[in-house]
């Protein structure tokens, strides 16, 4: 393996690293020109997603580009969704549109999916992928979480107020427990297929959790979570937890069973690891439009987080996606300023 090519994997174990390892939500995406070059030719953001070498050739280029310490297989949480049997189009401009679950009829309509027979392609993409890279860094495969997922199926599509999820979990709740079964079913076949294929590591994307309370979040959402992580402790993968909006969930999360808590920009590291007591490793939490300041700016925004990181166990990422617009240059010289200012450490000082 190439120098430095096992940085990410060891900081997820929280074992003595020679820099702190970044990647970037969202890393291969709109902000990249090469990107949207692939994404033209590719005809749709579906078909970019289902043919394994524009897949593997997108989720490469911020290896190239940015110098990045891991790579994260392309594809959309929704992309399962589709495999049980929902329609999903991604409308310009507008996001995705699935033809949402109403009533228990559409419930019984929807199934588990066998990931050979409707997801053959994220196997394929994993291949080839792992292959291309040549240990150069390791892959990471991902997927919603089931609460994420459930935003997404009983909305219909993206949502600000989310009335129609809250109003199953407050009104239905049998109807409620028997979707997020079937999403968490779903979600462990998925990523148990991506890591046979060679995924080295998981990141569940429980981005809409934030909406929650700490109550309904630990009765409504963690114990799916949980039931995912349990799924896949077998294959000794690590294991990540992305909310956006975790902060007044960061006790339980890290009962969850995840090893690292990516967290978002509204709480500190510092305060993270003194609620998580060590638990777990940390990932993040640059603000994403922190990449739009000046560079002396920016510089002493990435030095605030590396300052309060935990002295090992940390790996450098944003709070959120990358947004679409953002300058490519501020991205590179993140990457640039992470691994000259990052620190090793050992566990347990
Ligand atoms: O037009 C385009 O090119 C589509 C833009 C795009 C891209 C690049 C979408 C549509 N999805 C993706 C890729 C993607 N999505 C990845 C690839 C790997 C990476 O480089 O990180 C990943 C991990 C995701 C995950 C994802 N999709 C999440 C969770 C993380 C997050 O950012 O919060 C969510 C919520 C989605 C849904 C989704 N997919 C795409 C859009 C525009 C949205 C959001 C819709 C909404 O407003 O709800």
């Amino acid at each position: 393996m190439a120098e430095g090519s096992d940085r990410f994997l060891r900081a997820c174990r929280r074992q003595r690293v020679d820099t702190t390892p970044v990647w970037i939500m969202r890393q291969a995406g709109r902000y990249l020109p090469q990107y949207r070059e692939v994404r033209r030719n590719a005809g749709s953001f579906l078909a970019l997603c289902k043919t394994p070498e524009l897949a593997c050739r997108v989720t490469l280029q911020p290896i190239d580009l940015l110098g990045v310490d891991a790579a994260i297989l392309f594809s959309d949480i929704l992309i399962p969704l589709q495999a049980m049997g929902m329609s999903l189009d991604f409308v310009e401009g507008e996001g995705p549109v699935l033809d949402r679950v109403r009533d228990t009829a559409d419930l019984n309509r929807l199934r588990i999916p066998v990931p050979e027979e409707e997801l053959p392609f994220v196997a394929e993409a994993v291949s080839l992928i792992r292959r291309e890279l040549s240990g150069k860094v390791p892959l990471i495969g991902f997927c919603g979480a089931p609460f994420t997922l459930a935003c997404y199926a009983l909305e219909g599509g993206g949502t600000k107020d989310f009335k129609r999820i809250l109003g199953w979990l407050y009104g239905n709740p049998e109807g409620y427990g028997r979707l997020m079964d079937l999403l968490c079913e779903t979600v462990i076949v998925s990523l148990r297929a991506q890591v046979a294929a060679g995924v080295q590591a998981v990141q569940l994307f429980d981005t809409w959790a934030g909406v929650l309370s700490r109550r309904l979040y630990r009765d409504h959402a963690l114990p799916w979570v949980r039931k995912v992580f349990a799924g896949l402790r077998d294959l000794e993968v690590p294991l990540i937890l992305y909310v956006n909006g975790c902060a007044p969930f960061l006790e339980d999360m890290a009962g969850s069973g995840a090893d690292v808590l990516s967290v978002d920009w509204r709480v500190s590291l510092a305060e993270a690891q003194e609620r998580t007591r060590g638990r777990v490793a940390l990932q993040g939490n640059l603000d994403p439009r922190a990449l739009y300041a000046p560079a002396s700016a920016l510089r002493r925004e990435i030095l605030a987080v590396l300052a309060e990181a935990p002295a090992s166990g940390h790996i450098f990422n944003l709070g959120h996606g990358v947004l679409p617009d953002t300058p490519v240059e501020a991205v590179q010289a993140l990457v640039e300023t992470v691994h000259e200012a990052g620190r090793g450490g050992d566990l347990r000082l």
